[in-house]
């Protein structure tokens, strides 16, 4: 059946439909957050436009730069950050964003209470090769007084205090998937109406899953419980899963069970992911499906940030998977 056959049948949600039910449910909720939602919506379907003609026109490839952290930035990233910085600032509901793209703290509306992060396309290294990637973002309440510019105590909030977090996916479909602490769901966008769908409801992981996703690449510098733990899955036979692209790994595994991790190497010991734009949100959806997500010494969502591109070891999953890791660490 069509989406639009099932919109007849009065079978379809909306992704605008549902948060407005979920925002009534909190009778005196402002609806600022339901309309930091309407921005990320647009913005995805703008990038989602880009990711689908990337390959037809000249949006492929390196944009010349390097990012803070000295990495080589692609022409669509950088597109990517503008559409979610320009939606958001035009809805004038976020008074600060923080992006992976960006060296600074971006000030937007002094009035507006929430902070936005975000990676606005993780895994760009497949870009070029028509692989899944994604958008990350996380979502947290203001400390600071309303009315006023944001301080860094805004923007380095442990992820515990996430308000929303959720991720968008360029696959094969398009989906948005997030939480607000009630359980995660999915919506695909259907290109056909120009909205994203209710597809996959109340998303749980299963506890034990048969994947396990790391760059095996980095075998030998891993930590010896590492390692081990990589050696049992192989006597195991467990099936090996590894796309490069953070939110592609995850949305399997969330989907079909299994652990994905970014330990810890000799070289980078706080291994390689960024705990404000991509370990707070997944974790936060990992724990409202079901699983956990750990450094491998602390549950992620209580880490202490200090510095925006703060990166930490990362390793998140479905429970028993990580529990079992975690007791050889
Ligand atoms: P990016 O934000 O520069 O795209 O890097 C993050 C990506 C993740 O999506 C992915 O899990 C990881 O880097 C892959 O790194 P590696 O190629 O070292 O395995
Ligand atoms: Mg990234």
């Amino acid at each position: 059946m069509t989406t639009i056959e099932m919109k007849k049948q009065n079978k379809v949600t909306t992704l605008s439909q549902f948060i407005a039910e979920e925002q009534a449910k909190y009778p005196g909720s402002s609806g600022n957050l339901s309309k930091i939602f309407r921005d990320i919506k647009l913005a995805a379907k703008m990038v989602n436009r880009d990711v689908r003609k990337a390959g037809l026109v000249d949006i492929l490839g390196a944009h010349g730069s390097t990012n803070i952290q000295g990495e080589e930035v692609k022409k669509l990233d950088v597109i990517a950050n503008e559409e979610f910085i320009h939606s958001l600032s035009s809805g004038g509901d976020c008074c600060a964003i923080i992006s992976e793209e960006e060296d600074y703290v971006r000030h937007l509306n002094p009035e507006a209470k929430y902070v936005l992060a975000m990676d606005p396309l993780d895994g760009s290294s497949n870009i070029d090769v028509n692989a899944a990637i994604g958008t990350i973002f996380s979502i947290y309440r203001r400390v600071s007084p309303l009315g006023s510019e944001a301080i860094e105590a805004d923007c380095l909030q442990k992820g515990e205090n996430q308000v929303a977090a959720g991720y968008i996916i360029y696959g094969s479909s398009t989906m948005l998937v997030y939480t607000t602490g009630n359980g995660v769901n999915g919506f695909t966008l259907d290109g056909s109406i120009g909205d994203f769908c209710l597809s996959h409801p109340n998303m749980t992981t299963p506890e034990d899953g048969k994947i396990y996703s790391v760059n095996e690449g980095n075998y030998n510098k891993f930590p010896e419980g590492v390692k081990k733990y990589i050696e049992q899955c192989k006597d195991k036979a467990m099936s090996a899963r590894y796309i490069g692209s953070m939110v592609a790994d995850f949305h399997r595994n969330l989907i079909k069970g299994g652990i994905f991790m970014y330990p810890s190497t000799a070289k980078a010991p706080n291994g390689k992911l960024r705990l404000m734009y991509e370990c707070n949100p997944m974790a936060f959806l990992t724990e409202q499906a079901g699983g956990r997500a750990t450094t491998g010494s602390q549950r992620i969502l209580e880490v202490e940030p200090t510095e925006l591109h703060q990166r930490v070891p990362v390793i998140m999953g479905s429970s028993n998977m990580v529990s079992e890791l975690e007791s050889m660490l």
